[in-house]
C-alpha cells in the first residue's frame, strides 16, 4: 500500500513538472451535455498536467441507481496532455458543433438524473442530480450550468446547437431550423415528410448570446414563429416567419431578469397565438405571458415556490379544452404532474406519476 502511494506521488511530481511520467490519470471530468432524449451528449475532461496523455485501455463509465455503462479507450491521445482537453461523445457532435469527439460513444451513454461518472478507474468521480437538456446548457463540475463549450484534444473549440422543429411555411409539415451558436449563422429547412424540398440561410445574428428558445405561433397565421432570448441581457424578440423568410424581427421584451428562465411556449387562452411561461430559478415562481402577436397584453403570476427539485418539462394541450397546460417532472422521486391551465390561472392540479408509480 505504501509502495503505491509513493508512486502516485512520483507520477505527480513528473506531470507537474511536465516530465516524461506516462500516466492518464490527473484528467478531471469538467463537463457534460445532453439533449432530452440523449443522442447527443459529451464530456469533457481537462488537465492542468503534462505527461496525461496515455488514456489506452482506461476504462470511464456512467451509472444511475444499479445500472451501469462503461466505455474504454481504444487509443492514446496525440501529443503532450499539458493545459488542454479531451471529449468523449455521441456521433451527433461533430456535426452539431464542429467539434469532433476523440472517443466516440454510443448515444445515452450518461443518464440525465441521478447519473455519477468514474473516469480511469477511480482516478476522478462526479455525481450529478441532472443534467440540464434544454440544448443549450452544459453542466459544469463547479454545478453550475453554462452554454456548452466542447473542446476536443487538438483544441478545437465550438457551441453545440439543436435543430428546433416547426412549420414555418403552414403546410402541415414540420420544418426545421438550425442555429450555428459559433459563427451565428441560422439556416432553415422546410420538409417535405422526410425530404427538404428548399433550405435557405436566415440573417445572421452573429452575437452568439442570443439563442433560439422555442418556436410557436405568435401572430396565429398557422404559421410557426421564432423565440430568442439574449443570455447575456435578458432581452427577448421574436422571428414572426413567412417560410424560409423572417417577415418581422420585433423585441418582445428588452430585458428581463436572467434568473426567470423560459419555459415553453404555448396557447394558455385558447386565442389561437403563442404565450410564455416563465420559471424563476431560485424562487421556483412560475409567471405567465399572454401574448397578441409580439405584444404582452397580460403578465400573471401562476404560482408561487414550486421547489425547484420540478421542472417544466412540457408546455401542451393534455386535455384538449384549447388551452395548453404545464407538464412537472420530479427526477429524484420520478414524479409527474399536470397543471390544467386556463390563461395564467392553474384550474386543476393532477397528479400522475408519483414515486414511479401511475395514479390510477
Ligand atoms: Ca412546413
Ligand atoms: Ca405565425
Ligand atoms: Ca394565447
Ligand atoms: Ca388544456
Amino acid at each position: 500500500m505504501k509502495v503505491v502511494k509513493f508512486m502516485v506521488v512520483v507520477a505527480m511530481v513528473l506531470g507537474a513538472n511536465g516530465g516524461v511520467g506516462a500516466s492518464f490519470h490527473l484528467w478531471q471530468l469538467s463537463e457534460l451535455y445532453s439533449n432530452a432524449d440523449g443522442t447527443v451528449q459529451f464530456v469533457e475532461l481537462t488537465t492542468v498536467f503534462g505527461g496525461q496523455q496515455f488514456v489506452m485501455g482506461h476504462t470511464i463509465t456512467s451509472t444511475t441507481g444499479g445500472t451501469t455503462q462503461s466505455f474504454t479507450l481504444n487509443a492514446n491521445l496525440s501529443g503532450d496532455s499539458a493545459g488542454r482537453t479531451f471529449l468523449i461523445g455521441t456521433a451527433a457532435v461533430a456535426a452539431l458543433s464542429g467539434v469532433t469527439p476523440d472517443y466516440v460513444v454510443p448515444d445515452g451513454f450518461l443518464f440525465t438524473t441521478n447519473g455519477m461518472l468514474n473516469w480511469a478507474e477511480g482516478a476522478d468521480s462526479w455525481s450529478y442530480a441532472t443534467l440540464p437538456v434544454d440544448g443549450t446548457h452544459a453542466l459544469l463540475r463547479s454545478g453550475g450550468t453554462a452554454i456548452n463549450s466542447p473542446r476536443n484534444f487538438a483544441g478545437t473549440t465550438g457551441i453545440l446547437t439543436l435543430p428546433v422543429a416547426g412549420d414555418f411555411d403552414g403546410n402541415g409539415k414540420g420544418d426545421l431550423l438550425l442555429r450555428n451558436g459559433s459563427t451565428g449563422q441560422n439556416i432553415g429547412w422546410l420538409m417535405n415528410g422526410t425530404g427538404v424540398s428548399n433550405s435557405a440561410f436566415l440573417p445572421t445574428i452573429a452575437d452568439t448570446n442570443w439563442e433560439i428558445r422555442g418556436v410557436g405561433d405568435f401572430d396565429g397565421n398557422g404559421k410557426a414563429d421564432v423565440i430568442w432570448r439574449n443570455s447575456s441581457t435578458g432581452q427577448n424578440i421574436s422571428w414572426l416567419m413567412n417560410g424560409l423568410t423572417v417577415r418581422l424581427s420585433a423585441v418582445i421584451s428588452s430585458g428581463v431578469p436572467l434568473a426567470w428562465q423560459l419555459s415553453g411556449l404555448g396557447d394558455l387562452n385558447h386565442d389561437g397565438k403563442a404565450d410564455l411561461v416563465w420559471r424563476h430559478a431560485q424562487s421556483g415562481n412560475v409567471a405567465v405571458w399572454l401574448l397578441n402577436g409580439t405584444a404582452v397584453t397580460s403578465a400573471l403570476g401562476a404560482s408561487t415556490g414550486v421547489p425547484l427539485s420540478w421542472q417544466i418539462v412540457g408546455v401542451g394541450d393534455v386535455d384538449a379544452d384549447g388551452n395548453s397546460d404545464l407538464v412537472w417532472f420530479e427526477a429524484q422521486t420520478v414524479s409527474l404532474s399536470v397543471w390544467l391551465m386556463n390563461g395564467g390561472s392553474v384550474r386543476q392540479a393532477i397528479p400522475v406519476i408519483v414515486n414511479g408509480q401511475p395514479v390510477l
